[in-house]
């Protein structure tokens, strides 16, 4: 593609327009009935450390990152943090937000003692959750 004929205007409102048509892009939809909930720790739970988290996903299933296939996604787990206000922009990747794009069912953490909070928020083959989204319960768990 000869882009380097185009006017400069042209190839920016052509970006421009592209990343605006991402941003507006229908989320991925989940089935009716869809739910994400960890199976282990229980809610209120004191354990010790290192702690395996364990996920558990109804109506849908998993797929790795990447792999688009209708009513799948994969595992993040929230960690001490709440769920994004914005659920049309892919999760942060951090440590509050840990992305299983292998498609894991499970985890062990290391947490410093004392209250957690744990919560699983499934996301597409781009990590942008889906709609409705499919989130779990929070559990608080205490690192002893
Ligand atoms: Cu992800």
């Amino acid at each position: 593609m000869k882009i380097r004929f185009l006017p400069r205007f042209a190839l920016g409102a052509a970006l421009f327009l592209a990343a605006s048509g991402a941003a507006l892009a229908d989320r991925t939809p989940s089935p009716a009935g869809a739910e994400a909930y960890i199976v282990s720790p229980k809610d209120g739970a004191k354990v010790k450390g290192p702690v395996t988290v364990v996920f558990g996903l109804k109506g849908m299933g998993i797929a790795p990152a990447g792999i688009k296939f209708d009513n799948t996604g994969h595992h993040h787990l929230l960690i001490d943090t709440e769920v994004p206000a914005n659920l049309s922009l892919p999760l942060a990747a951090d440590e509050h937000n840990v992305h299983f794009g292998k498609g894991q069912t499970e985890t062990t953490l290391t947490l410093p003692p004392g209250k957690h909070t744990l919560q699983l928020l499934l996301a597409d083959s781009l990590h942008t959750p889906h709609e409705p989204a499919v989130i779990s319960k929070k559990i608080t768990i205490t690192v002893q």
